[in-house]
């Protein structure tokens, strides 16, 4: 397996993204500050050492002059990172529009848009071009840096389209596309105006992943039920080409979540932590401010457990941090305000003048405070309405080493399918049940807390971020080979 010109095969890994992890902030005409976000994906291929791996998306801002775009290009490559410069328009039709109104709440199956978003269902065919135009602008950048050999790994719900404008420019590329959201019922994806394009549009990839395999036998299922192509035990089958289809349940990277809390901040941080919160039980919920994670139903079912259990009302605090995103959206602003209003009514009900049972927070932790608030947590609540997989479970499983603490989990998240043996399972819309599982986890023996702990903590410290890659990747790599010796047969 080697290169045309005789040269040795050296590959590298084009990650494409709809957001570079970087945050960059301009600081005059042609310089730039620049900051890496250290999410799971970073550290998931700063792992993959058998790849030099590239990242090409958008940097978040909008670059109308040519000096700001060539200053930012040339900082950036110092992260290994390369620009896709959007106009505002189409990161308003595009990103906003089509990604964020239409495609996200479909996959987390809250519907097209009705009632105030049905403005946007009008104007539902320009979101799509422009949509399409995005992934075409992602390609092209794409198409400029690729040279022949690399691997290109297309991430998310955005660029569902990229696939296919890469292979139309060049068939030999090997592309591999995964979704971190949940891929819904064919029943659902139905629903959606343009079902079809988006379909062909991906099985132009050579391998396509999932978090689940409930999620890749939906997208098959889709395949063979809208599109009329056949779906095999490996994938689907269009015309002889086979578009391999598997689960590929993504991790963190643990070592760095447990090495964090031997840090002395942290320790520090821990016991302040314990000193401010002695002699309560605390429950924590740490979230995206986004309506998936079903905090309103979290905060209602905690009330509901403050009702019916009065011996606990002072004995319990629920720390809800909640990342506010997507600010501008109305829905968003909603959210905020009704999750506020609940918080207040429950305070000013069962809280005292030197104590609340809820504290929320409106924004990001640092690591390190996230990793000592995860360890000093006796309850971890992840009750997302749906979630492709749900790291916070991991990071708190990751961080409960010593204190054993219990994980209340949404039967919709994707991690309920690995982390479900060990965590109390729960149906996030049912209050009532959710408000006897935090009682159950408040009572539980400690031998029962150990035995769930030492299942969760296995599974989170033997399956990685990394190693999520690195199976990606070499996957992608077996089934481009398989298909060029085909073609060569
Ligand atoms: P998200 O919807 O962002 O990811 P999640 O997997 O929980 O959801 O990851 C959130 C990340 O943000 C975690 O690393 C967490 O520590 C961090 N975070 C959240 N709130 C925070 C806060 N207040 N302060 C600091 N950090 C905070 C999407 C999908 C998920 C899927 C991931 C990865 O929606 O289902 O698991 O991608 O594929």
């Amino acid at each position: 397996y080697e290169r045309e010109d005789g040269k040795p095969f050296r590959q590298r890994l084009l990650v494409v993204a709809n957001r570079l992890p970087v945050s960059a902030v301009r600081k005059g005409e042609d310089s730039w500050s620049l900051e890496i976000s250290a999410g799971g994906l970073v550290s998931a291929l700063l792992g993959v050492k058998e790849f030099e791996a590239k990242w090409i998306g958008w940097a978040g801002v909008n670059v109308p002059d040519e000096i700001g775009q060539e200053a930012l290009t040339k900082a950036l490559a110092e992260k290994r990172c390369i620009p896709v410069f959007l106009d505002e328009e189409i990161v308003h039709q595009y990103y906003n529009g089509y990604c964020n109104n239409i495609l996200w709440p479909l996959f987390h199956y809250l519907g097209l848009p009705q009632e105030d978003r049905l403005a946007t269902t009008r104007s539902f065919q320009s979101q799509f071009a422009a949509y399409q135009k995005a992934n075409q602008m992602f390609a092209d950048v794409v198409n400029e840096h690729y040279e022949e050999g690399d691997v290109v790994w297309c991430h998310d719900y955005h660029l569902m389209f990229l696939p296919q404008c890469l292979k139309n420019h060049n068939s030999k590329m090997k592309v591999g596309w995964f979704l971190h959201t949940p891929f819904p019922s064919s029943e659902i994806h139905k629903t959606l105006p343009s079902r079809s394009e988006l379909l062909h549009a991906v099985l132009a990839a050579d391998l396509v992943g999932f978090h689940t395999y409930d999620y890749a036998r939906h997208f098959v299922s889709a395949c063979t039920r809208i599109l009329g192509l056949e779906g095999t035990p490996e994938g689907v089958e269009d015309q002889g080409k086979l578009t391999r289809v598997a689960a590929f349940p993504i991790g963190i990277d643990s070592a760095r979540f447990i090495r964090a809390l031997y840090l002395p901040q942290v320790q520090e941080h821990i016991k302040e932590l314990q000193e401010r919160f002695k002699g309560r039980k605390v429950m924590l919920g740490v979230d995206r401010l986004d309506m998936i994670k079903g905090i309103p139903q979290k905060i209602l079912a905690f009330e509901k457990f403050l009702e019916e259990n009065a011996y606990w009302r002072d004995k319990v605090v629920l720390l809800q941090i909640a990342v506010p995103t997507r600010t501008d959206v109305p829905e968003y602003q909603k959210l905020t305000s009704q999750v506020h209003e609940i918080v207040g009514r429950i305070n000013g009900r069962f809280g005292s003048l030197t104590a609340v049972p809820i504290h929320h927070l409106d924004r990001s932790l640092d690591f390190h405070a996230l990793c000592a608030l995860y360890a000093i947590t006796d309850i971890a609540l992840v009750t997302s309405l749906r979630d492709g997989m749900n790291l916070v479970s991991y990071e708190f499983v990751a961080c409960q080493d010593k204190k054993k603490g219990v994980l209340i989990l949404s039967e919709f998240a994707g991690a309920a399918q690995s982390l479900g043996a060990g965590a109390i399972l729960v149906n996030p819309w049912n209050i009532t049940e959710v408000a006897a599982a935090i009682a159950k986890a408040l009572n539980m023996p400690s031998a029962e807390r150990e035995k769930r702990h030492r299942h969760n903590f296995h599974h989170v410290k033997t399956h990685t971020a990394q190693e999520w890659a690195e199976i990606f990747v070499s996957e992608l790599n077996d089934t481009v080979v398989e298909a060029q010796l085909r073609t060569k047969q």
